[in-house]
C-alpha cells in the first residue's frame, strides 16, 4: 500500500495527505478546486492550521505530495470531502461524486476509505453501490471501510497521530485492511467494528458535546434570570467527580456540532428528541446574545456595535456556521450599523476592520470569539475612541474588571444583573 489518493484537500484531507507524505506514501491530493490544486502544488496552503505550512512544504520538498484535478489509479483512495447541511440534512453530493470519480479508476484489491462524517448506513448503502459500478464487488473485490476523522481544528496536526481512531469496515477484512495503513502513522489506539457502527459513533461524539453544551446555555438563561453566576455554577458542579458541564457561549458553531447533530434527526426524526432540542437551544442563543445587546444600547440613537470575532470558536480561522453570523444578521435586521474585527478571519461575508476603526464611535463592543488577541486588548486605549463604553464577553474571557476599571459598563453572559 504505497500509492495513494486523498479526494478534498481541505481541512482535514490536506493535512491527512502531507502527514501521509511525509510518512513515505506517495500521494496524489484531488481537489475540485484549481485554486487549490495549484497552490498545493506550490508547497502552498489555502487554509490556517499550526504547523500545516511546515509540514506541506516537508511534503513538497519530498516530492511525495502533488495535486490534480481528478483521481488516478493507485493503491488507496481515503475520501475527505465535505458534507455540508442543507434543510437540516446531510448534502452528500461532493462525497457522491468523489465515489464517482473513482469507478473508471478502481482496480482489484483497492482500499477505499471515507473519513468524511456522513449520517449513519452513508457506506453500505450509498458510496458501496456507487463503487461497484466499476463491476466490483465492495468486501470481495475491493475494501471499503469507514474511518471518520476525530480531529480538532486548531490541533490537527498532533490529533491525527496521536487520536485513537475508529474503523468501521464493511467487512472484517476491510477493517483489517484500513487498520494497517493507519497504525503506520497513528500512535492511538485503533478500535475495529462494521461501518454504520463507526458512522454513527462520529455522530455521536459530537452530539454529546452539542448536547452538553445546550445544557450549559440553558443553565446560562436560567442564571441570567435568577441572577446567579453560571459561571462559578459550572466550575462548582464540575469539581464533582463524575460531572463535566461544557461552557456556555453566544451559540455553537463549525461544522460538526452544530452539523452531526442533524445526521442522526435525519435517520430517525420521531426518536432524537433531545438531540434536536439541544441543537434547537443552541441555534437560539444568538438571539439571547442579540437581546443582551438590545439592553444596553436601549434608548442610543443609531446605535453602532463592534464585533470581536467572527471565528466559530477562538484562534481559527473557520466561520463555518459561526453564532456570529446570525448576530450580525439579526443586529442589522435591527438598525444597528454593525463593525467587525477578527485577526484570523481572512474571507467574510461581511467586510472586516481593524480594532481601532471597530472601536471608533461605538457603543457596544460584543467579544463573540475567544481569539487570544482580544484578551490583551487595551480598554484605556479603546475606550476613548468609543461613543458609549460598553462591552459584553459571551465568552468569559476578557478581564472585565480592567474594563470595568477603565470606565466601562460591562456584561458578562449568564451573570444576570442589569446595566
Ligand atoms: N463550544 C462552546 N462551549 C464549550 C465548547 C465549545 O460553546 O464548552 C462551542 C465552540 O465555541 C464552537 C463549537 O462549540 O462554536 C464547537 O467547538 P468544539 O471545540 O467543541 O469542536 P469542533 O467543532 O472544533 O471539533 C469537534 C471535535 N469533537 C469533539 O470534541 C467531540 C473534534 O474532535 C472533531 O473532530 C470535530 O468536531 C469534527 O470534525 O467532527
Amino acid at each position: 500500500m504505497k500509492r495513494i489518493c486523498v479526494l478534498g484537500l481541505g481541512y482535514i484531507g490536506l493535512p491527512t495527505a502531507a502527514v501521509l507524505a511525509t510518512h513515505g506514501y506517495s500521494v496524489v491530493g484531488v481537489d475540485v478546486k484549481h485554486s487549490v490544486v495549484d497552490t498545493v502544488n506550490n508547497g502552498d496552503i489555502h487554509i490556517e492550521e499550526p504547523g500545516l505550512q511546515t509540514l506541506v512544504q516537508a511534503a513538497y520538498k519530498s516530492e511525495n505530495l502533488r495535486a490534480q484535478s481528478s483521481p488516478e489509479a493507485v493503491d488507496v483512495f481515503i475520501i475527505a470531502v465535505p458534507t455540508p447541511l442543507r434543510g437540516k440534512k446531510a448534502d452528500l453530493t461532493a462525497v457522491e461524486s468523489a465515489a464517482e470519480s473513482i469507478v473508471p479508476v478502481l482496480k482489484k484489491e483497492n482500499l477505499v476509505i471515507l473519513e468524511s462524517t456522513v449520517p449513519p448506513t452513508t457506506t453500505e448503502e450509498m458510496v458501496a453501490p456507487i463503487l461497484e459500478h466499476s463491476g466490483l464487488k465492495a468486501g470481495e473485490d475491493f475494501h471499503l471501510a469507514h474511518c471518520p476523522e476525530r480531529v480538532l481544528p486548531g490541533n490537527i496536526l498532533r490529533e491525527i497521530i496521536e487520536n485513537d481512531r475508529i474503523i468501521g469496515g464493511v467487512t472484517p477484512e476491510s477493517a483489517q485492511k484500513a487498520k494497517e495503513l493507519y497504525s503506520s502513522f497513528v500512535s492511538g489506539r485503533i478500535f475495529l467494528t462494521d461501518a454504520t457502527t463507526a458512522e454513527l459513533v462520529k455522530v455521536v461524539e459530537n452530539t454529546y458535546r452539542d448536547v452538553n453544551i445546550a445544557l450549559a446555555n440553558e443553565l446560562a438563561n436560567v442564571c441570567e434570570g435568577l441572577k446567579v453566576h453560571v459561571w462559578e455554577v459550572i466550575e462548582l458542579a464540575n469539581k464533582h467527580p463524575r460531572v463535566n458541564l461544557l461552557r456556555p457561549g453566544p451559540g455553537v458553531g463549525g461544522h460538526c456540532l452544530s452539523v452531526d447533530p442533524w445526521f442522526v434527526v435525519q435517520k430517525v426524526p420521531q426518536t432524537a428528541k433531545l438531540i434536536r432540542l439541544s441543537r434547537e437551544i443552541n441555534d437560539e442563543q444568538p438571539r439571547f446574545v442579540v437581546s443582551m445587546i438590545e439592553d444596553l444600547i436601549e434608548g442610543i440613537p443609531n446605535p453602532k456595535v463592534t464585533v470581536l470575532g467572527v471565528a466559530y470558536k477562538g484562534n481559527v480561522d473557520d466561520t463555518r456556521e459561526s453564532p456570529a453570523i446570525a448576530i450580525i444578521h439579526l443586529l442589522e435586521a435591527k438598525g444597528c450599523q454593525v463593525r467587525i474585527v477578527d485577526p484570523h478571519v481572512k474571507n467574510f461575508e461581511y467586510p472586516t476592520v481593524g480594532t481601532e476603526e471597530a472601536f471608533t464611535n461605538s457603543d457596544c463592543a460584543v467579544l463573540v470569539t475567544d481569539h487570544d488577541e482580544f484578551k490583551t486588548l487595551s480598554p484605556e486605549e479603546l475606550g476613548p475612541l468609543m461613543r458609549t463604553k460598553q462591552i459584553l464577553d459571551t465568552r468569559h474571557c476578557l478581564n472585565l474588571e480592567r474594563w470595568k476599571a477603565a470606565g466601562f459598563n460591562v456584561r458578562l453572559l449568564g451573570v444576570g444583573f442589569k446595566s
